[in-house]
C-alpha cells in the first residue's frame, strides 16, 4: 500500500469529570489523531500522549513534533507491505511509542479495510478460536475528595452495571480507600492502581491489604522498574500487575524471566502499537500470564481499536474500556454502551475500526491540523 497523504489533528475534549491520579488531575483531555490515506482508503489512529508528561515523558507537544518532523515524513510516498512493516520503518526514532502507535493503529485499520474485514478479525487471523464478540470491561475511578465520595462513585458505576472497579491510589490515600471499598462491596472485583507512586520500602502498606481479596495491585513502584516489583511480589498476597514499566515485548520477557508480576496491563499505545501488543499477547498467553487491555481515556477512534485488541483470546481479564458516557458528553464517533447484563462492551464488527467519524464535531474540537503529502 502506497501512503499518499497523512493528516494530523490535535483535538481537545472535556472529560465529564476530572480524572485524578497519583501524578495529578486531568479534566481537559487532548490527543492527536492521524488519518492515513492509501489507495483510496483512509485509516485512523489516535495518539494518547497527554497534556502533561505525568504518565510518560510524552505529551501532545512532543508527539506532534516527533510525528510531523520524523515519523510522517518517513512514510509519505512509501509503499508499505502491511502494518507489520511499520516498526522497522520507524525504528530510526528511539522511543516515543505514543506517537508511533497513532500510525500503527491507522495501518491496522487500513489493512482490515483493504481485506473488507473488521480490525478485530484482522488481528485475530493467527488464532484458531477467532475473536470474541463482547469483551469484559470495568471502570477506572480517579482519586476522590473523601472515602465517602469514593464509595458513592463506586455505587454509581455499580448501578450502571460495571462489575470490576479500579481505584486510583497514592501515598496517604491507599489502605483506607481499599478497606472502605471492600467494606461497602464485599464481593465486587476491586483492584488498585498506584501509577508508580510508591517505593519498595512501602511494602507494609500493601501487606496490610493482604486480607482484602483484591483482584490485583497495578504498578505500585517506579515507572521504569521491573526489579523492585520482582522483590515486592513475594512479600504480598495480592496479585501484582505491571502497566507503565512494560514498554515492549522485551520488557514482558524480562518481567516473565524474573517473576516481576502476575498480570500485565497491555496498552497498545504504550508499546508503540497493535503489532507489538500482539507479540506480548502471544508470549504471555504461551507462558500462562493473564492479560487485560488498559485505557488512556480514548476517544471513540482509540476505543474501537482497544476493543479489537481485547477481542483476542489471551485477554481474559476485564479491560479499562468503559462506555463513552463515562468519559465524554459527546464523542467524535457514535457512543459505545455497556452491556449491563454481563459488564461487557461489544466489539465493532464493521469493516476496519467499524466506527464512523463525525467530521463536524471533529472540526469543533480540533485546535490544530496539518496535512502531509508528497510533492
Ligand atoms: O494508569 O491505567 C492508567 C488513564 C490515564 C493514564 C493512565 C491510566 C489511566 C486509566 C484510565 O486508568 C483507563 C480508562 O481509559 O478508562
Ligand atoms: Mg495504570
Amino acid at each position: 500500500m502506497k501512503i499518499e497523504r497523512i493528516d494530523l489533528y490535535h483535538v481537545s475534549m472535556r472529560l465529564v469529570s476530572p480524572f485524578v491520579t497519583s501524578f495529578g488531575p486531568q479534566q481537559q483531555r487532548d490527543c492527536l489523531l492521524t488519518a492515513v490515506h492509501a489507495e483510496g482508503l483512509t485509516g485512523w489512529g489516535e495518539s494518547v500522549a497527554t497534556n502533561d508528561p505525568g504518565y510518560s515523558y510524552e505529551t501532545t507537544g512532543t508527539a506532534w513534533h516527533i510525528l510531523s518532523d520524523f515519523l510522517i515524513p518517513a512514510l509519505i510516498g512509501r509503499d508499505m507491505a502491511g502494518p507489520e512493516a511499520l516498526g522497522p520503518a520507524l525504528s530510526f526514532v528511539r522511543g516515543h511509542p505514543l506517537a508511533k502507535a497513532a500510525l500503527d493503529q491507522a495501518m491496522w485499520d487500513l489493512a482490515a479495510q483493504s481485506d473488507g474485514i473488521s480490525m478485530s478479525a484482522k488481528l485475530a487471523e493467527p488464532y484458531a478460536e477467532g475473536p470474541k464478540a463482547r469483551v469484559p470491561v470495568g471502570v477506572s475511578i480517579g482519586i476522590q475528595p473523601s472515602l465517602e465520595r469514593t464509595v458513592e462513585v463506586i455505587g454509581e458505576y455499580y448501578d450502571q452495571g460495571y462489575r470490576r472497579i479500579k481505584l486510583k491510589i497514592k501515598p496517604g490515600h491507599d489502605l483506607a480507600v481499599a478497606r472502605a471499598a471492600r467494606a461497602a462491596y464485599p464481593d465486587l472485583p476491586i483492584m488498585l492502581d498506584a501509577n508508580s507512586a510508591f517505593r519498595l520500602e512501602d511494602a507494609a502498606v500493601f501487606q496490610a491489604m493482604d486480607n482484602l481479596d483484591l483482584l490485583m495491585l497495578e504498578q505500585p513502584l517506579g515507572y521504569e522498574d521491573i526489579y523492585d516489583h520482582s522483590r515486592l511480589r513475594p512479600l504480598i498476597k495480592t496479585p501484582l500487575c505491571l502497566d507503565e514499566s512494560i514498554h515492549s515485548d522485551d520488557h514482558a520477557r524480562y518481567a516473565l524471566a524474573i517473576d516481576a508480576c502476575d498480570i500485565i496491563n497491555v496498552k497498545p499505545s504504550r508499546v508503540a502499537g497493535w503489532t507489538e501488543a500482539r507479540r506480548i499477547h502471544d508470549r504471555c498467553r504461551a507462558a500462562g500470564m493473564p492479560l487485560w487491555v488498559g485505557g488512556m481515556l480514548e476517544t471513540g477512534v482509540g476505543r474501537a481499536a482497544q476493543l479489537a485488541l481485547a477481542s483476542l483470546p489471551g485477554f481474559t481479564l476485564p479491560g479499562d474500556i468503559s462506555a463513552t458516557e463515562r468519559y465524554y458528553e459527546r464523542d467524535i464517533t457514535a457512543p459505545f454502551y455497556l452491556n449491563r447484563e454481563d459488564s461487557t462492551i461489544s466489539v465493532p464488527s464493521g469493516v476496519g475500526l467499524g466506527v464512523v467519524i463525525d467530521h463536524d464535531y471533529l472540526d469543533t474540537v480540533t485546535v490544530r491540523r496539518q496535512s502531509f503529502a508528497a510533492h
